[in-house]
């Protein structure tokens, strides 16, 4: 313990992103003494991060945003339908500014370690740089996808010229022009960076262990006039978010997919296919999630379209997934994509024929060939929604490790709290709805919940906040039943926990890290729990 006085807190914030900037909105207001750390040298979280080309919303920006301030929203002129990455950052900047915000983060101040004292009823809290902190509650905003894990290739450190994780794209410009570029991987974030340096670099090689389903994202400027009447339509906007599955304004169709003839459900398709963002997943037919012969017919369908839009049939072939039907992982959006390959300078290696042996000086080497590059780009995912956690020696009682608990997929109650580790509270956390809906609305929704939690800890006099053990553990059963009920069991990407570059998440081991029930279902969960007075919890 340093010599000079321990800092203390009632509340600690770990983290500044799209979730602690809100979180902290709510403490200053209610008069909490409160502090955001932020391990990054800004705020923004995964904004300020994903700085890659091409990184932007694939949820429409004006249902991305914040709904808590009147005056935000009748200030904010949003750009485009799916803001990109740069906007986003001022978005945040905007408001982190207008409320004064900054004041109450820390940046460079990584939670190295924290330990639940019991007989204080605090958490000690450890920097990096050695500083200790003390808080009654601690608040985890740390980031879903915070994590990057690059490949774990022979000679990653050998090569030569420029190679980084797209999470770590550099500030200062890249060069691309006239370079010799690989990307490696081809989810969300491969495909955003491939369709847009296609036509800026000399030649793309795209690594592609599986190919992924993607769909149009159909981006457009949004004018003035669209921007005033989207301003008069908030309300509704906010109101019909919270109503759907995903938090989003697209609404399942429900007049039963075999109530419809082929010729029917393809025209519907078309239409849902030249709609912006996620309308052809969530304004779908509901059964595609569930019913194996109604997925493949949409999977075939969307499978057409790649064929219609890629020149080389056997190219298109090796971009259609085989192994999992349409909307079974996290889709991906895309614009121009499939046209990238139409290019000449764009070259597929299909690592499922040629895998990668090892990267060299100069380049990738696979049992093929050798491909020399100057820069390689790792687009190869994170250590989703349980790898933040793991990064923070994090000690409940009885000094037990939180990683040790979680070795096997996390546990938790409602993605809100976990047993053993009282006053813990997380906002977006493991097994909460938010991993498979549209983010900020269920961050929203859960840093309400947790400042009602803190609200009723002051009033009631209350230091010690625990999980059920019991409450917790038919929590865990309930998101195995929301898992087992739809197809997306069976797929391989971070929604079940699957990285091939993180010990212990092989393919086959799913880890429940996410709930896939209707969010409106979920919040009437939390919402009821708070209601009732918090039954699942034990308050001292
Ligand atoms: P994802 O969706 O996890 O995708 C990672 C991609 O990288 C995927 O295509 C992987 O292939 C591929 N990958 C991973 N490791 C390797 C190795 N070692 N060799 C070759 N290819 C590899 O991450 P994203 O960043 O695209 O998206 C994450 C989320 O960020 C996204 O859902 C948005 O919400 C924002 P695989 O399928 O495992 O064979």
């Amino acid at each position: 313990m340093p010599e000079r006085q321990q800092e203390q807190r009632e509340v600690v914030v770990i983290g500044a992103g799209v979730a602690g900037i809100y979180q902290i909105k709510r403490l200053v207001d209610l008069g909490v003494d409160a502090i955001v750390l932020e391990a990054d040298d800004d705020l923004g979280g995964t904004w300020y991060r994903n700085r890659y080309p091409g990184a932007r919303f694939d949820s429409e920006s004006y249902t991305y945003g914040y709904s808590f301030s009147q005056e935000l929203l009748d200030e904010w002129h949003w750009k485009e339908r799916f803001s990109p990455q740069p906007e986003n950052m001022r978005y945040l900047h905007y408001v982190a500014d207008k409320f004064d915000l900054r004041r109450h983060m820390r940046f460079n101040a990584r939670v190295a370690a924290m330990h639940w004292d019991e007989r204080a009823r605090r958490w000690q809290l450890e920097l990096d740089s050695g500083e200790r902190l003390s808080a009654r509650f601690v608040i985890s905003c740390i980031g879903a996808l915070s994590i990057p894990t690059p490949p774990r290739y022979d000679g990653v450190d050998d090569f030569q010229g420029q190679a980084f994780h797209t999470y770590w794209w550099p500030k200062e410009p890249v060069a691309l022009e006239g370079r010799r570029v690989g990307v490696i991987g081809t989810g969300a974030t491969g495909i955003q960076v491939i369709a847009e340096i296609a036509n800026k670099v000399g030649e793309l090689y795209v690594f592609q262990r599986r190919p992924n389903w993607s769909t149009p994202l159909n981006n457009a400027p949004i004018s003035e006039a669209e921007m005033a009447e989207i301003r008069a339509r908030y309300d509704e906007i906010f109101a019909n978010c919270a109503d759907s599955p995903g938090g989003f304004e697209h609404v399942p169709d429900r007049r039963g997919f075999w109530n419809l003839t082929h010729e029917e459900r393809v025209a519907f398709w078309d239409e849902l296919y030249r709609q912006p963002g996620f309308a052809i997943l969530q304004a779908n037919f509901i059964e595609i999630f569930a019913d194996e012969a109604a997925n493949r017919e949409l999977s075939e369908y969307i499978a057409g379209r790649i064929r219609e839009r890629v020149h080389d049939p056997e190219i298109a072939e090796k971009l259609i997934p085989k192994d999992h039907g349409f909307g079974t992982q996290r889709l991906p959006l895309e614009t121009r994509y499939f046209e990238a390959y139409n290019r000449d300078n764009v070259h597929l290696v299909d690592l499922s024929e040629t895998p990668i042996e090892r990267v060299t000086r100069t380049g990738i080497q696979t049992s093929e060939d050798h491909i020399e590059l100057d820069l390689i780009v790792f687009a190869t995912g994170f250590n989703a929604i349980t790898g933040a956690f793991d990064q923070i020696d994090v000690r409940g009682t009885d000094g037990r490790a939180l990683a040790d608990k979680w070795r096997d997929g996390p546990s938790t109650w409602c993605g809100l709290l976990t047993h053993g580790f009282p006053n813990l509270i997380m906002v977006a956390g493991p097994q909460s709805v938010s991993g498979s809906t549209n983010y900020p609305r269920a961050i929203e929704a859960g840093v309400d919940w947790v400042t009602d939690l803190v609200a009723h800890a002051m009033d009631q006099g209350l230091t010690r906040i625990e999980a059920d053990a019991d409450a917790e553990r038919a929590w865990v059963e309930e998101v195995k039943r929301a898992h087992e009920r739809i197809l997306l069991r069976r797929s391989q990407g971070w929604f079940t926990g699957y990285n091939s570059n993180v010990e212990g998440h092989e393919a086959g081991k799913v880890r429940y890290v996410a709930y896939f029930g209707p969010a409106p279902k979920y919040r009437a969960r939390i919402q009821a729990a708070a209601a009732e007075g918090y039954p699942q919890l034990h308050l001292d």
